[in-house]
């Protein structure tokens, strides 16, 4: 049996104690506690709409990524309140701000500006186009912190340039820099430290696409032959007609692989 088909029998319970970054701890708790490996890619434009969110599909949920940068009225209160939210739900929170710049850029990006990014966020993501000067510059601020780095090894969309040999890079610079990058976004299992944690986006109940490039993969082909970790969905659940119900319904398919 390859050792990716080993990795994929492990419980989040095995995954937690073997972990040793202590955010993929937390999140394989969560996991492993609410039985849901499901997350909430929440692209709205308002404070009111994102904690509405946050607080309405809490309970079905480990993560809840945010664009924080969407915000058209954004205020410091937001995310305070949604740091709240988060603890009263038990969820983390990622914002998806995909760092690309060199080290001393993103240091400050992710500890400053408007949106002081480091002290809310529990995860964190970021091209590797820099190199791993990006990484180094992150893991500067966040790392005292507790907090964990995702790369993005792979996307969703079509015609993407994230494959082969720069995904292959992807892996070895999360490999060679555990002690703050905790994952990766990518289509499917990459690396076989159980403590990395593989989140997948573009997802919906029916394979598809938007008009804008995004390619949707189902649950099936993205937790069962692709063997990722934890699915991120978003205007599957949020533009339902019953968006409790989806979540819900998500949660479940999600949590059978
Ligand atoms: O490759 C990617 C990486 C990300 S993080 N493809 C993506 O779609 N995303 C994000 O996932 C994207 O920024 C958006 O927030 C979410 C997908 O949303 P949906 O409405 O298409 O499910």
């Amino acid at each position: 049996m390859p050792p990716i088909e080993r990795l994929s029998m492990l419980s989040w319970q095995d995954r937690k104690n073997l972990a040793t970054h202590p955010m993929a701890k937390k999140l394989f708790d969560i996991v492993a506690t609410k039985q849901t490996n499901l997350a909430l890619a929440c692209d709205v434009t308002s404070q009111a709409e994102l904690l509405y969110w946050a607080d309405l599909l809490g309970p079905f949920l480990c993560v809840f990524k945010t664009h924080i940068d969407i915000l058209e009225d954004f205020t410091p209160s937001c995310t305070q309140e949604l740091k709240k939210i988060a603890e009263r739900h038990g969820f983390l929170l990622f914002e998806d701000r995909k760092f690309a710049d060199i080290g001393h850029t993103v240091s400050l990006q992710y500890a400053g500006g408007l949106y002081r990014i480091a002290d809310w966020a529990d995860l964190i993501n970021a091209h590797i186009v820099p190199g791993p000067g990006i990484i180094d510059g992150l893991r500067q601020v966040g790392q005292n912190k507790g907090t964990g780095l995702l790369l993005l090894a792979e996307m969703s969309a079509e015609g993407t340039l994230a494959t082969g040999d720069y995904t292959q890079k992807a892996i070895a610079l999360a490999e060679k820099n555990a002690d703050f990058v905790c994952g990766f976004i990518s289509l499917r299992k990459l690396s076989q430290n159980p403590g990395m944690i593989h989140f997948t986006p573009g997802v919906k109940l029916e394979a598809g696409a938007d008009s804008l490039g995004q390619r949707y993969r189902t649950v099936e082909e993205v937790l069962g032959a692709n063997r990722s970790d934890i699915i991120i969905v978003g205007r599957d659940i949020c533009k339902a007609p019953n968006p409790v119900k989806i979540a819900e319904l998500y949660r479940e398919k999600a949590w059978d692989f």
